[in-house]
């Protein structure tokens, strides 16, 4: 019988959830449907894919190195806290950002490792590795995947992902932060739904409940003159139509129609939209790594579609889900001194 393996940042209690999606003895319980890539006694990420195992040299295509071209062990093997979000500079920002809270001399010209792929950036300052995903989920499916891999050959343990990330509200004020419980897709199922050699692969986009509680309760304790909720997010492959908007170029529904399904949402516990949640979630699972997304809301999408909002206020609330997660990383650190 496995044993529980929960490094709780919190004490027990604290948070209604007991254990991590990915203690071994949930998995050991709950046996899910799909094969999750598990992790070695140690912590490391363990990789089931025989085909990339026998690889002689393994090529991160989008990443511009392989896993010969740089000693990704010696470079990246103290890696805990995965940090992912959408643009380069805003991740440049939080690694620096963390640099600074965690005490780690980095500035401006801090090393871009994923510069010459000129399709993401990567940052990595102590413990924290950030690198930004683009729009939406194909985009941040090859960014993840190839993390995954990266961190599998730096022999990486009990790494934590986090996304931080923009979204449209459901019923929460713009400027708020909003904690994922689990993603819903265009359907209102919860599933990333894939196809794969002309089938759907599926699975399920439930994120980690007990480290979105206790990234609520850091929040909570700390002095933040903004809210921050849990909730369901919808993630959906479009920006306009997808999101129910009324003002891209093309749209075939009504206003009624859009608010009807708006509040549907709302009823059934969604509280922001964007374009990640379910295949992030998904891969979280899919690879037993612990994962949340938090997301700041731009507007109210039950009162409006476009983002009317100056940008020096966009770009000062995009600070929020940074000091969210910077809050739950510090916290973590001092943890783990103690
Ligand atoms: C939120 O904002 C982006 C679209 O504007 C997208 O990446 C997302 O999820
Ligand atoms: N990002 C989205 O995906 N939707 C919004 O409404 C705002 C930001």
């Amino acid at each position: 019988m496995a044993t529980c393996d929960c490094d709780n940042i919190l004490p027990q209690g604290s948070v209604q959830e007991k254990h991590y999606d990915n203690c071994r003895q949930v998995w050991a319980e709950r046996q899910p449907a799909f094969l999750p890539l598990l992790k070695n006694e140690d912590g490391t990420i363990r990789l089931i894919n025989k085909n990339v195992l026998d690889l002689d040299k393994d090529v991160l295509y989008h990443f511009s190195f392989t896993n010969k071209s740089i000693d990704l062990q010696a470079e990246f093997g103290d890696v805990k806290f995965v940090c992912t979000g959408g643009t380069a500079s805003r991740l440049k920002e939080f690694a620096l950002y963390m640099a600074k809270r965690l005490g780690i001399p980095a500035d401006e010209n801090i090393k871009d490792w994923t510069k010459i792929s000129n399709r993401y950036s990567m940052f990595k300052v102590g413990p924290i590795l950030a690198f930004n995903h683009g729009i939406g989920i194909p985009s941040m499916t090859i960014a993840i995947q190839e993390a995954i891999k990266m961190l599998y050959y730096a022999k990486v343990k009990n790494p934590i992902f986090f996304r931080i990330g923009t979204c449209g509200g459901l019923a929460v004020e713009a400027g708020s932060v909003v904690i994922s419980e689990w993603g819903l897709n265009g359907l209102l199922k919860k599933s990333y739904d894939l196809p794969v050699l002309g089938n759907i692969y599926s699975v399920p986009s439930i994120l980690d409940k007990r480290l979105a509680q206790e990234i609520q309760l850091v929040a909570s304790e700390s002095n933040n003159n903004f809210k921050v909720y849990l909730g369901g997010t919808m993630g959906t492959d479009d920006f306009y139509r997808g999101q129910g908007r009324l003002d891209g170029p093309f749209c075939n529904h009504t206003e009624e129609q859009k608010n009807a399904f708006l509040r549907k949402l709302s009823d059934m516990g969604v509280r922001n939209i964007e374009m990640e949640a379910t295949a992030f979630s998904a891969l979280m699972t899919e690879a037993g790594i612990r994962g949340a997304i938090v997301c700041v809301p731009f507007l109210d999408r039950l009162h409006g579609d476009q983002v009317t909002t100056p940008k020096e206020q966009l770009v000062e609330w995009e600070n929020n889900p940074m000091k969210v997660v910077g809050d739950y990383i510090v916290k973590y650190i001092e943890n783990q001194k103690q």
